[in-house]
C-alpha cells in the first residue's frame, strides 16, 4: 500500500468541471492502484466463503478508511473546494437482501483486518436488491442498477473465466475482483454469466421470483452456477500448484457454506474429484468432510432449502446422481452408528423425491455453526437434535458480530473521537480495549450525551431532506430497521405505536416524553401480508403527524429505500434499538450490535443476539419484556388463543383499527387479510402464529417506560454509554478469530 503516492497524485488532480461519478471513479481508481501495490500472495491455509448475497454498501469512503486516507482526502478535496459528501449519492452494492449478506460483508472487512486470509465467492448480479419508494404508502420496487454510475472497485479478469455446465446450456462464469483492504488485502471475487442472452440472465437478479418451475430452476443454476466455479478454481488451483495429492487439499483450503444456498459445491466437489480427477467415491467424499463447513441462519421452516429431484435432473443430472449416491452413503453410516429408521429418515438427504440440503450440509460438513447462543441451543435441541446425538462435536456456536469500522469508526467519527479522547484510540485496531470505557466518569457521560445530539440532528435533517418530514430534533429516537417479516412483529410496533398515539390524545398518557419511531424495511415483493404492513405504518404516519393534538408529542416516519448507507446515519442518531421478534425465531440479529455500540439501548425480547447484549450490558441498561421461548412452548403445548390477549380497551382498538375503517388499505382488503392471520390464521399458520397479541400489553408498557425514564437524561444516558462499553464482544473481530480458530484453522 502506498499511501504517500495516493496523496501526491490526489494533490494533482485536476477537479474542475469534473462531475461527481468522474471523480469518485477517478479517485476509487487511484487508490485501487496505490491500495493495490505490494500485494502478497498467501502460501499456508486459506478459508473461502461462500455465499450467494454479499451486502457491501457503498466502498468509497469505508475503503479509503481501510486504506489510510480518508482523513487526508477529506482535507485534499475541501481545498480544492469539493466536499466528500458528495459522493453519498454513489448507489450502494446491494448484493443481499439482509443479515446473512450484512453478516459476510462484516467477515470480509474483519478478516482482512486480522491479516487473516478468508476471500469470498459469490455472484456479480446486475441488479441487487431492488430500490424501493412508496406509492401512497404502498411498496413499489425499483430495479438497482447499481453499476450504473461504474464500478471502480472490480478487477475483471476474463483469462480466469471457467465455462460452467448445465444439461441444456453452457455458461462462463467471469471474475470480478474487489479487493478487501485491510491489514492485508483479500479477495472477493463475484461471478458474472457470460456467453448467451440465456447465460447472462444467471447473473442478473437477486433472487428471482421463484412461484413459477422457471423461477426455481433459475435459483437453482445460480447456486450451482457460482459454487461449481469457486470449487472449479479451488480444485485447479491446488494440483497446478501442488499437485495431484489432494489429501493434502484440506491441509490449505477450507470452505465455507453460507447457509445451505451453495451446498450444491459439495455434490460439484465431489464430482469434480471423481470424474475429472479419478478419485474414488468414497476418497472424495471423505475430502468433501475435511473440506466444508456450514453455517446456519434461520429455523424458519419455509426458509430451510429443499430440491426436487426432477428439478436437479433435467439441468444437473450428474449432481441429482451424486446426491443420491451422498443420500446412500449416509444412510449406510447412519446404521452402523446405530440410528433408528425415525432417526435415519429425521437426517435423510433425500426422502421421496426431495432433496433436504441443510441434512446434506450436516452430513458433510466437519462443524456446523449457529449464529448466536440461544439458535445453537435451538439447532441442538430441535432442527438438528437428531444429528447432534450422533455427531456431537459438529455443532457449534458462533456468536455474529458487526465490523466496528464501518459501523463506529466510519458511521459515527463524533463518538470515535469521544472515545479516542477518553480511552485512548488503541480501540480502533484492537477493540478489546473498548473495555477501558467501563467505569466512564460523569463528564464523559455529559460528552456523550452531546454526540448522541449531534448524530440524531444529522439524522433528523436528513430524513427531513429525504422523506420530507420534520422531526423536532429534542425527540426521543426509536429505530426498528430491517427486513419486513411477520415474525420481526414490525405490526406489533405498529400496535403499540397506536395505542400511545390514543393514550397522548385522550390525555391518558399526557406527560410522555416526545418521541419518534423511525420505521425501515423492505418487503419481499410477492410477500402480501409484509406489504400490507407496510402500508398499514405508513396509513398511522400520516394520521398521527397530522393531528395537530399530538404532534409535538409523537411522530412516525417510514423511510423509503432502507439500506446500508441508510443504516449507518440511523444506527448512529437513535435513543432505542427496537428488537422485539418472536422468543426463539431471530438467530441472531445483527442490528441489534449496530445500535448497542453507537449507544442505543435495547428493548426487546429474549431473542437471539438480544440475550448476549443484555448479559454484557445488563438488564438494567436495557429493556427486555415479552414471553420467552420456554414460555411460548409451554403456551403452545396449552393451546394459544390471541383472542384471551386483547380484552383491553387499548389492545382491542388497535387491533380493531384494521378493520374499523380508521385506516384505508386503499380497497385491497389487504388490512382485513392481516386481521384474520391475528385472529383465525393465514395460510398454514395458526391465529397469530408470532404472538403478537401476547406480547402486545407488555411491550406497550415498556415503551411507556422508557419514554418516562428518558426524561431525566443522565442516567438514560448512562444506560446508552454502558452499552457502548460492552459492546467490544459484538465486533466481528471477535467472531472471525473464533471461527479462524476452531473452524478454519488458519
Ligand atoms: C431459502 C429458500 C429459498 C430461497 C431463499 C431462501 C433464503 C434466502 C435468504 C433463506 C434465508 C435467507 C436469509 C436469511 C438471513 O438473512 N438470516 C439472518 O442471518 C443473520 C446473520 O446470521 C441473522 O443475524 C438473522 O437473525 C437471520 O435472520
Amino acid at each position: 500500500m502506498d499511501k504517500l503516492k495516493f496523496i501526491e497524485k490526489l494533490n494533482e488532480l485536476d477537479v474542475s468541471g469534473k462531475s461527481t461519478i468522474e471523480l469518485y471513479n477517478e479517485i476509487s481508481a487511484l487508490a485501487m492502484q496505490c491500495g493495490l501495490e505490494g500485494t502478497k500472495q498467501i502460501q499456508g491455509k486459506n478459508a473461502y466463503y461462500l455465499s450467494m448475497e454479499f451486502l457491501i454498501g457503498r466502498s468509497f469512503y469505508n475503503n479509503l478508511l481501510e486504506i489510510g486516507v480518508l482523513e487526508e482526502t477529506q482535507d485534499i478535496l475541501s481545498s480544492k473546494g469539493v466536499d466528500i459528501n458528495i459522493f453519498e449519492e454513489i448507489e450502494d452494492a446491494a448484493l443481499g437482501n439482509g443479515g446473512l449478506g450484512r453478516l459476510a460483508a462484516c467477515f470480509l472487512d474483519s478478516a482482512a483486518g486480522l491479516d487473516l486470509p478468508l476471500h469470498g465467492y459469490g455472484i456479480r448480479y446486475k441488479y441487487g436488491l431492488f430500490k424501493q419508494k412508496f406509492e401512497n404508502g404502498f411498496q413499489v420496487e425499483l430495479p438497482d442498477d447499481w453499476q450504473g454510475m461504474g464500478d471502480p472497485w472490480s478487477i475483471r479478469r476474463d483469462n480466469e473465466k471457467r465455462l460452467i455446465k448445465f444439461a441444456d446450456m453452457e455458461v462462463y462464469a467471469v471474475p470480478y475482483d474487489m479487493p478487501v483492504f485491510g491489514k492485508r488485502i483479500n479477495r472477493l471475487r463475484l461471478f458474472q454469466a457470460e456467453g448467451s442472452a440465456e447465460a447472462e440472465k444467471i447473473s442478473e437478479v437477486l433472487y428471482p421470483a421463484d412461484d413459477t418451475e422457471e423461477g426455481k430452476l433459475l435459483r437453482l443454476r445460480q447456486e450451482y452456477f457460482f459454487s461449481a466455479a469457486a470449487v472449479g478454481e479451488l480444485l485447479d488451483g491446488f494440483v497446478k500448484q501442488r499437485g495431484k495429492n489432494f489429501d493434502k487439499f484440506p491441509e490449505y483450503n477450507v470452505i465455507q457454506l453460507n447457509d445451505t444456498h451453495p451446498v450444491i459445491a459439495i455434490a460439484e466437489f465431489i464430482r469434480l474429484l471423481t470424474v475429472k480427477y479419478r478419485l474414488t467415491f468414497a476418497k472424495a467424499l471423505n475430502l468433501a468432510k475435511n473440506t466444508f463447513a456450514y453455517t446456519n441462519h434461520t429455523i424458519l421452516p419455509e426458509a430451510l432449502e429443499c430440491w426436487q429431484e426432477e428439478h436437479i435432473k433435467k439441468i444437473l443430472p450428474d449432481i441429482a446422481e451424486i446426491m443420491l449416491k451422498i443420500s446412500v452413503y449416509a444412510m449406510r453410516e447412519f446404521k452402523t452408528l446405530g440410528c433408528s429408521k425415525e432417526q435415519a429418515s429425521e437426517m435423510a438427504i433425500y426422502k421421496s423425491g426431495t432433496f433436504y440440503m441443510a441434512n446434506l450440509a450436516v452430513f458433510i460438513a466437519k462443524t456446523v455453526n449457529g449464529v448466536a447462543a440461544l439458535h445453537t441451543e435451538i439447532l441442538k435441541d430441535s432442527l438438528f437434535a437428531t444429528a447432534h446425538k450422533f455427531y456431537p462435536n459438529k455443532l457449534q456456536n458462533k456468536t455474529n458480530g458487526i465490523t466496528h469500522r464501518r459501523w463506529l469508526e466510519l458511521c459515527n467519527k463524533e463518538l470515535s473521537k469521544l472515545l479516542d479522547e477518553t480511552i485512548g484510540d488503541s480501540w480502533r485496531t484492537d477493540i478489546s480495549e473498548l473495555d477501558n470505557l467501563k467505569g466512564f466518569t460523569d463528564s464523559t457521560v455529559d460528552e456523550f450525551i452531546q454526540v448522541k445530539q449531534i448524530k440524531k440532528e444529522q439524522l433528523l435533517e436528513y430524513i427531513a431532506r429525504k422523506e420530507g418530514v420534520e422531526i423536532p430534533a429534542d425527540c426521543l429516537v426509536f429505530a426498528q430497521v430491517k427486513r419486513l417479516h411477520e415474525y420481526k412483529r414490525q405490526l406489533m410496533t405498529a400496535f403499540a405505536v397506536l395505542e400511545l398515539y390514543y393514550g397522548i390524545k385522550s390525555g391518558r398518557l399526557s406527560s410522555l416524553h416526545p418521541c419518534v419511531f423511525i420505521f425501515g424495511a423492505k418487503s419481499a415483493p410477492s410477500y402480501k401480508r409484509a406489504k400490507a404492513i407496510i402500508k398499514f405504518i405508513n396509513e398511522i404516519a400520516k394520521k398521527v403527524n397530522s393531528d395537530e393534538q399530538t404532534c409535538d408529542k409523537l411522530r412516525i416516519v417510514f423511510v423509503q429505500n432502507y439500506n446500508v448507507s441508510y443504516a449507518e446515519k440511523i444506527v448512529a442518531g437513535t435513543d432505542v434499538s427496537l428488537q422485539v421478534s418472536t422468543a426463539g425465531l431471530e438467530a441472531s440479529g445483527t442490528g441489534n450490535m449496530k445500535f448497542m455500540m453507537n449507544g442505543a439501548v435495547t428493548c426487546g425480547t429474549m431473542d437471539g443476539a438480544n440475550i448476549e447484549i443484555v448479559e454484557r450490558a445488563g438488564k438494567e441498561n436495557n429493556y427486555i419484556f415479552g414471553a420467552t421461548v420456554t414460555e411460548l412452548s409451554r403456551l403452545k403445548s396449552e393451546g394459544y388463543n390471541p383472542m384471551n390477549y386483547c380484552s383491553e380497551e387499548e389492545h382491542r382498538k388497535a387491533l380493531e383499527s384494521l378493520i374499523d375503517g380508521s385506516f384505508s388499505d386503499g380497497g385491497s382488503g389487504e388490512f382485513k387479510a392481516l386481521y384474520d392471520s391475528l385472529t383465525i390464521g393465514a395460510s398454514w399458520h395458526e391465529p397469530d402464529n408470532y404472538f403478537v397479541l401476547y406480547d402486545l400489553d407488555s411491550y406497550v408498557k415498556t415503551l411507556i417506560k422508557v419514554c418516562q425514564d428518558y426524561s431525566d437524561r443522565k442516567t438514560f444516558a448512562k444506560k446508552q454509554l454502558t452499552n457502548v462499553a460492552n459492546s467490544a464482544y459484538f465486533s466481528s473481530d471477535r467472531t472471525i478469530k473464533e471461527y479462524a480458530k476452531s473452524i478454519w484453522e488458519i
